[in-house]
């Protein structure tokens, strides 16, 4: 069982330890330049979910069996490399040349307040940021914890990168016909290796590297990684059925804007009654995963749960 009385205590208390460890470890002057700084603040601390770095200290307190560690303290800075490396994710998709959007998180975009050039540099700062952090915390000696943090750092640069959310932006891009002589239509097939790239891999990495920093075996492991890939698609699913019928106020983002660029999306494939379908059989191929694995007394079924039900 969770130390805490309940799952939505855990929740509320893990976003306000990473928002404070957020603060904490955003770099400021005089080592980083001002404006730098400032304009990193400004996205970081802008009010996400923070559903992926919640994700990566529920996986590292569910294989916690005996409570012999303290493993939110151990499993912080990859929580909180998961926020760095999503919220520039987020900054260089709303810039002109990837999907042009004025609206993230209820404020403008990051490249309409200090323009294109500072919005690139604070993306490839926040990224290389986040793998100096899981590098440097937590700070320790001891060769289990050593090696732990090097797979977590490999787990979190894989999701990251060429075969994870930048492929999947590659697909994207392709998809909505934005790269002159390389279109591709998607089948369903391929929209959901799409969406397990695009978003799955790093909802994927945030919760296995929650779970090898809490001191995890290749067992558990395996189990949160076929669980998060299940959350991570029925997130997808229920963004995009969010993007037809969500509330532009609660999401904090432009809606219709997938049907308005032609987007490939499941309600767009499917339909809606169907995605909200498929969202939820998701959540149940996750229930039982948990349950085959003994994690169904954790706060992971309750997160999978705030994916489905969530309104922003
Ligand atoms: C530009 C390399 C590169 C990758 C971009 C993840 C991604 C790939 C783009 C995001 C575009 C987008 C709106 C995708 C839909 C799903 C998604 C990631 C939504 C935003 O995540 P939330 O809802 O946002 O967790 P908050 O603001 O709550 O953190």
């Amino acid at each position: 069982m969770t130390p805490f009385d309940t799952v939505s205590q855990f929740i509320d208390e893990a976003r306000v330890r990473v928002d404070r460890a957020l603060e904490h470890w955003l770099p400021k002057p005089p080592a980083c330049p001002p404006l730098l700084s400032e304009a990193m603040r400004y996205s970081v601390m802008a009010g996400g979910k923070r559903l992926r770095p919640v994700l990566t200290l529920a996986a590292a307190d569910a294989v916690n069996h005996d409570r012999s560690r303290d493993t939110t303290a151990l499993a912080l800075p990859a929580a909180c490399a998961v926020e760095f490396i999503h919220t520039y994710s987020l900054i260089h998709d709303d810039l002109p040349a990837m999907d042009n959007d004025t609206l993230r998180r209820g404020r403008p975009t990051l490249h309409v307040v200090y323009g294109d050039g500072i919005a690139i540099l604070v993306g490839d700062a926040l990224q290389a940021e986040a793998f100096e952090l899981v590098a440097q915390e937590p700070a320790t000696q001891d060769p289990d914890l050593l090696r732990r943090k090097l797979e977590a750092l490999r787990v979190i640069a894989e999701a990251a990168g060429a075969c994870g959310m930048v492929g999947g932006q590659t697909i994207d891009l392709q998809a909505a016909g934005q790269v002159a002589g390389h279109a591709v239509t998607l089948s369903p097939d391929t929209l959901r290796a799409m969406h397990a790239r695009k978003t799955g891999a790093l909802i994927r990495a945030s919760a296995v590297s929650g779970a090898i920093m809490g001191g995890a075996d290749a067992s558990m492991v395996d189990s949160v990684t076929r669980w998060a890939a299940e959350i991570g698609l029925a997130f997808q699913i229920v963004d995009d059925i969010l993007d037809v019928e969500g509330d532009e106020s609660a999401l904090g983002k432009t809606v219709g804007k997938d049907a308005a660029d032609e987007k490939p999306t499941y309600p767009a494939l499917f339909g809606l009654e169907r995605a909200r379908a498929m969202a939820v059989e998701c959540a149940d191929h996750a229930r039982a995963i948990l349950v085959d694995a003994k994690f169904d007394r954790s706060s992971l079924p309750a997160i999978a749960d705030w994916v489905l039900r969530r309104k922003n």
